[in-house]
């Protein structure tokens, strides 16, 4: 939280009295420490995402969930912006587990209407819809939780924008069978969305509802890997803005890009 643009602070004993005494200004001072640190996004320039052509395109991450400690039951959060410049239906965006009860993750189009997504878990899936989906950048969101602090059952939560718009009570037993993909369904091999992708993030943790919403800063990307409060629990972060699937996150699990460009289109 407060990350909110702070002026230039202009008190660097600019006087004019004191300049028509003829004193020798002080030079201007340095912005200091803390001004950087409240406004990261001040900071970071995001110069590319990754574009899709809904042909064949895709990222292999050569990471399984158990890699990255995501498997089973864990606690995980994985977000990402998406800007569609075609809606399909079935089109997978991130996916990862295995084609059984549970054991599948997938954000997907669940229908050839635009915006109208589905969570497949292979169980009872989660529908939620986003409007303005095509030609737009929409930041999403998935935190899965275990009852470990009085929810009643494991849950997983969806935030579009920060704002949370769906949730299930549901045990996720996600599979390390495959690597985690972007860009095509883990389990079909086919279902690629014309669309961008950027700033993939994946926490082994789940975020908080005011953790979700630091990363979403009000639409404006930052260095999630030096400024989010939970950076200390990302494993896997593209950022893209190298221009290829450099794992940002310091964990050096560089994806593979399969057909994929890189553009200067950026949320
Ligand atoms: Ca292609
Ligand atoms: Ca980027």
């Amino acid at each position: 939280m407060g990350k909110f643009y702070k002026p230039y602070p202009f008190s660097g004993g600019l006087s004019i009295a004191s300049s028509r005494r003829g004193t020798i200004l002080a030079p201007p001072l340095i912005p200091p420490a803390e001004v950087a640190e409240d406004n990261p996004a001040a900071l970071y320039v995001n110069i590319k995402s990754y574009d899709m052509d809904g042909v064949n395109d895709y990222i292999d991450t050569g990471v399984t969930p158990q890699d990255l400690g995501i498997n089973g039951t864990n606690n995980k959060t994985i977000a990402f912006w998406v800007n569609w410049t075609t809606w399909a239906t079935n089109r997978a965006l991130v996916s990862m587990g295995a084609g059984s009860s549970e054991a599948d993750l997938t954000c997907r189009a669940r229908s050839g209407t635009a915006g109208q997504y589905r969570l497949n878990h292979w169980g009872t899936d989660i529908d939620f819809d986003v409007a303005g989906s095509v030609g737009n950048w929409k930041h999403l969101a998935f935190v899965y939780k275990t009852d470990e602090s009085g929810l009643g059952s494991d849950s997983v939560f969806v935030y579009v924008n920060g704002s949370e718009v769906a949730t299930e009570a549901v045990s996720f037993n996600t599979s390390h069978a495959n690597n985690i993909v972007i860009g095509r369904n883990v389990v079909y091999d086919d279902h690629y969305p014309d669309a961008f992708v950027d700033e993939l993030c994946i926490f082994n943790t789940n975020l908080t509802a005011g953790e979700v919403s630091e990363l979403y800063n009000s639409g404006t990307a930052f260095d999630v890997s030096e400024d989010h409060s939970k950076k200390a629990n990302l494993k896997l972060y593209y950022s893209f803005n190298a221009g290829d699937c450099t794992d940002d996150s310091g964990n050096e699990s560089a994806g593979t890009n399969n057909g994929g460009a890189f553009s200067t289109t950026v949320p």
